[in-house]
């Protein structure tokens, strides 16, 4: 039975709270794999905006159970918050589950994410701040602390001893930083306990035997594909996989049990926090897309960058992740442009590469080599199948299609669930 992966193809925010939203009344389960509070999902019901942060979007399913895979971070601060703060606008949050090897955030994850910022001065990644990486980094170093660690407090404590010892070194001796308390740290986990014991589950289990009786499963990627710490822009990328790969990895849901895996993308190009980005505009156009997609942080409220779309990214995107299918989000923004450049490929030190060049400094030198598009002037915010849409809407989203080698299923032309076009 189906389980379905909807990962980001840019740098975030293409989408994918939307999309989610979208499928998650057809799906049984809905699943973060990846990330933490770091993330941004917006969900626009009935003229109502949620905006999610840890909790997978599909929480406002009535009929999904909700689920944070192993591969997430937790904050429990951030998770209690989030959770109160829906329960106080009527949603159902009861259902929950968490794994019990998805991995907690302490405070000083944060105080770390916020030094090495400051110590990284001009070459800063431009992170969220919510101790992402410095929690993965524990967890790769296997100094991490997981939820299951909360079930007895003695194991809690022998952890939290070991990540302390190395911690307290770096946080004293090189950050100028206070020494932080074993017993601190105890307490302050111990204090989430009762909220959370009730909703750890081994989700491997829970997830494997749902696939087998038949339920769909719906995998909710956080950030994307160019912040994925292997095949993003590193180093200015995000500590977790939110390639399709990583969903797998961070569910316990088998590779050959996913049965679709859908890209998301904005029919222009975002990225939020420092690193390459060869299509971003910095003249009143930029400003354009900006103003017009309401594009700021869901989380930090920073501008985001803008720019046109990306061929060479898009094409990156599909390979890395198996997209079946791509969902073109924000087509409505670009209405009333005369034309509208897409990125064919790169003119790299005057040579140029249809593809993603191999290295790093070829990336940064990257400068877009554009084919324009006829734009259109109609409103297209209320249409509701490829026939609504005036002739040159159609031919660009056509030409998305052809030169990113995969088909586009569904279009956004508003952030509202029903504005949407779907296609197949
Ligand atoms: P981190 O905090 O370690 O994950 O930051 C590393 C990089 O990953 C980027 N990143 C994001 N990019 C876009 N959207 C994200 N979520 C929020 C949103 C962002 C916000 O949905 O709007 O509110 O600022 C997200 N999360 C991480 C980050 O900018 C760094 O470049
Ligand atoms: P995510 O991180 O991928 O879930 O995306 P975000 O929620 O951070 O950012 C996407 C923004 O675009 C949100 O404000 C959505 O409400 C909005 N949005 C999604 N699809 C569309 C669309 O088709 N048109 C417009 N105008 N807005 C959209
Ligand atoms: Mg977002």
């Amino acid at each position: 039975m189906p389980a379905i992966v909807i990962v980001g193809a840019q740098w975030g925010d293409e989408g994918k709270g939307k999309a989610t939203d979208l499928l998650g009344g057809r799906v049984d389960y809905v699943v973060k794999p990846n990330g933490g509070n770091n993330a941004g999902h917006t969900v626009v019901v009935n003229g109502q905006k949620f905006e999610l942060k840890l909790l997978p979007a599909g929480i406002l399913s009535p009929n999904a159970v909700p689920v944070i895979g192993n591969g997430v971070v937790i904050n429990p601060e951030a998770l209690f918050e989030e959770i109160d703060g829906l329960e106080a606008r009527g949603a159902d949050t009861s259902k929950l589950k968490i794994s019990a090897n998805a991995h907690l955030v302490a405070p000083y994850h944060q105080t770390m994410d916020k030094v090495t910022e400051r110590f990284l001065g001009k070459r800063a990644i431009g992170t969220t701040g919510r101790g992402i990486g410095p929690t993965y980094m524990d967890k790769i170093g296997r100094l991490g602390i997981r939820v299951q660690d909360i079930l007895d407090e003695s194991i809690l404590r022998q952890k939290v001893e070991g990540a302390l010892r190395q911690k307290n070194e770096l946080l004293v001796k090189v950050y100028n930083r206070r020494h932080v308390e074993v017993e601190e740290i105890v307490d302050y986990f111990m204090s989430f306990a009762d909220r959370l014991r009730p909703m750890i589950v081994e989700s491997t289990q829970l997830l494997n035997k749902a696939l087998d009786e038949g339920k769909i499963l719906l995998m909710e990627g956080g950030q994307a594909t160019f912040l994925d710490v292997d095949h993003g822009t590193y180093p200015f990328v995000t500590s977790s996989n939110p390639t399709a790969g990583g969903a797998s990895v961070g569910s316990g849901v088998g590779p050959t049990r996913i049965t679709r895996v859908i890209g998301i993308q904005k029919a222009y190009t975002t990225r939020v926090g420092a690193g390459p980005f060869p299509t971003e505009l910095f003249d009143e156009m930029g400003e354009f897309l900006q103003k017009t997609g309401g594009e700021f942080g869901v989380n930090t409220g920073r501008p985001r960058r803008c720019g046109w779309y990306d061929a060479v990214l898009a094409r990156q995107a599909v390979r890395v992740n198996g997209f079946t299918d791509l969902f073109i989000t924000k087509l409505d923004v670009l209405t009333g442009l005369e034309k509208i450049p897409v990125c064919v490929a790169y003119e790299v030190d005057g040579v140029r590469h249809d593809e993603m060049p191999m290295t790093q400094s070829e990336f940064h030198h990257a400068k877009p080599i554009y084919e324009y598009f006829d734009g259109w002037t109609e409103d297209i915010t209320e249409a509701k199948t490829l026939e609504d849409l005036p002739a040159n809407a159609r031919k660009y989203v056509e030409k998305l299609e052809e030169i990113s080698d995969c088909r586009i299923s569904a279009i956004g032309v508003g952030p509202g669930r029903e504005q949407t076009i779907v296609v197949r």
